[in-house]
């Protein structure tokens, strides 16, 4: 095998005139024209110079030509970084110079502004738009659509996913392709993914749920996916019926729920739906149940692991809990000081180990022994419980993070930006309950002495740094944060005086 990635997940249908995407208004791409057009991409990407191992950052619509990138890189040997479409300019402009990205992909409507970033860091700059123009499929369009795979092995990197820190500094998860094989193999095994499958896919693709879980285990099982470019609720009822599964972070179940056209024949077709990237309450999985006969799956995962841990496909899906470890993956409950393994049923740290770690944060050696043990073990920063029949339940997070709709977002990041503000002294930033998104931002401010921030300017200031989904939906202004005994800003006390805000 030449390239187990490429190989193994896209390769192996390079003849097949299957379905493999069905788009809105009806129309389907094939395997084999997919992978004719990655071919053509990768053709492109080695043409303009670049060479196995360089990054490849892409900021565009979720779109089959999207999906064909990530195919081109495998192919090309590239490594594939793919950048919330919410992230302003600003934002993008660190994942770019980080990276030391060669080629930046955008959509018309950022390439301006994305100009004086690319000139300054050195990296090629094409578009590639949500309908599938673009320099870049211009340029690669008169190319042959095949494309001699580059050899790779296991170990070489496959992607770089960002992944916010506690300091507000992101840091590049680099993911091998054995990384994502292993998880590919174990998860299209533990959930029965056959070709018969169709997957109601309306997940974003620049995040390990949508890109990894869903799609690798649709292409290594050789089904199909309807392919949305966004959630959307009347498409997702329009196009359930002739789906067998679907993936979703909670939102969308709680959407779905709160529509009255979501009932148990529209499910009847389905055959699993799983949840993740955040807590989904038992109330909703027990709804869920209630509606529509089935028990949704919930696993648990995050970008620097693929997935650690799932429900089981046959037994009981336990409300409340993520499951066991899946098949590879060692999981053990620590204490947070000593790193000791506590005794079943105690709270403590989530640690994993197995071939879906990652490989550490790119050109940040000293954050990755932060959390990435000698021994292999990966520090989640998440805490959980396991049950006397081997459940885990992720019970809280030691690490300060705010989960939205799914999304992650690192307070550190707001408060920094908070704190350069006119008149604020201090600020922090905390997640407070939000019916539609889990948790929603609001940022809580110290005046200087005798000054008055300015709040809806601090709001539009805000606004030109940080992605919409990270700003906070409200700013309040105290005389003085809670502190213990050590100074430390008590967010938990913040958390209980803010927990009934009403959002
Ligand atoms: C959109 N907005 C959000 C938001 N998404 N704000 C906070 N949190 C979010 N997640 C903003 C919009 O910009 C808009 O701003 C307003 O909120 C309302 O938008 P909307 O139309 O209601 O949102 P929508 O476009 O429908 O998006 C909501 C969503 C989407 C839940 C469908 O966020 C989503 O697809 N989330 C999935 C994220 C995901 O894939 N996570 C996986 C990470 S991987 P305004 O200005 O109009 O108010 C991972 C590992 C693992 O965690 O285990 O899987
Ligand atoms: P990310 O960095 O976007 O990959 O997010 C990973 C984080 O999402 C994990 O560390 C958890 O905190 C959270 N997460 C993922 N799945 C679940 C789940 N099923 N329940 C609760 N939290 C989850």
């Amino acid at each position: 095998m030449t390239n187990p990635l490429y190989d193994t997940l896209f390769g192996q249908h390079d003849q097949s005139s299957a379905v493999f995407l069905h788009l809105p208004g009806g129309k389907t791409l094939s395997y084999a024209d997919f992978l004719g057009m990655a071919a053509q991409y990768a053709g492109y990407l080695t043409q303009i110079g670049l060479t196995p191992g360089d990054r490849v950052a892409v900021q565009i619509e979720k779109s089959p030509q999207a999906l064909a990138v990530y195919a081109a890189c495998a192919q090309a040997g590239l490594v594939f970084l793919p950048l919330n479409t919410a992230y302003t300019a600003e934002e993008v402009a660190y994942f770019v110079e980080n990276s030391g990205a060669g080629v930046v992909l955008c959509d018309d409507r950022k390439h301006s502004d994305l100009v004086p970033i690319a000139r300054r860091c050195g990296a090629r700059l094409e578009t590639l738009n949500g309908d599938g123009s673009g320099s870049f499929a211009q340029h690669s369009e008169p190319l042959p659509q095949t494309f001699e795979t580059v050899t790779r092995s296991e170990d070489d990197l496959a992607a770089f996913l960002y992944t916010s820190g506690t300091t507000g500094r992101s840091k590049g998860a680099m993911l091998s392709q054995g990384n994502l094989l292993s998880n590919a193999r174990t998860l299209t095994n533990a959930w029965q993914f056959t070709p018969a499958d169709i997957l109601l896919h309306a997940l974003p693709i620049f995040h390990t749920h949508g890109l990894f879980v869903a799609t690798n285990i649709t292409l290594l099982a050789g089904g199909q996916m309807i392919f949305l470019p966004k959630f959307d609720l009347d498409q997702m009822i329009k196009e359930m019926p002739r789906a067998t599964t679907m993936m979703g972070v909670p939102t969308f179940y709680t959407r779905l729920l709160g529509d009255a056209r979501f009932t148990k024949e529209l499910t009847a077709h389905m055959r699993l739906f799983v949840s993740g990237s955040a807590p989904l309450l038992a109330e909703t999985h027990v709804q869920f149940e209630d509606r529509t006969g089935h028990r949704i799956l919930e696993r648990y995962g995050m970008t620097e692991t693929n997935m650690n841990t799932s429900n089981p496909y046959d037994g009981e899906r336990r409300a409340g809990t993520v499951g066991f470890p899946l098949p590879g993956v060692e999981l053990k409950i620590t204490d947070s000081q000593t790193g000791a393994t506590l005794p079943q049923g105690d709270i403590g740290e989530i640690e994993v180990r197995g071939p879906n770690v990652f490989k550490g944060y790119w050109q940040m050696p000293e954050k990755t022994a932060e959390e990435l043990r000698s021994d292999g073990f990966f520090i989640t920063g998440d805490l959980g419980q396991i049950d006397a029949d081997g459940y885990l339940s992720i019970v809280g997070r030691s690490k300060d993070l705010i989960i939205s709709g799914g999304y992650n977002i690192y307070p550190k990041e707001i408060e920094l930006l908070l704190d350069e503000q006119e008149g604020v002294l201090e600020s922090a930033v905390i997640g407070v309950p939000h019916a539609d998104f889990g948790e929603s931002v609001l940022g809580v401010l110290v005046a200087m002495p005798g000054a008055a921030p300015d709040l809806d300017q601090i709001t539009a200031k805000l606004s030109k740094s940080l992605a919409r989904f990270k700003q906070p939906r409200k700013l309040v202004i105290l005389p003085e944060l809670p502190r213990n005994t050590m100074g430390k800003v008590q967010k938990k006390a913040l958390r209980e005086q803010f927990a009934t805000t009403g959002w």
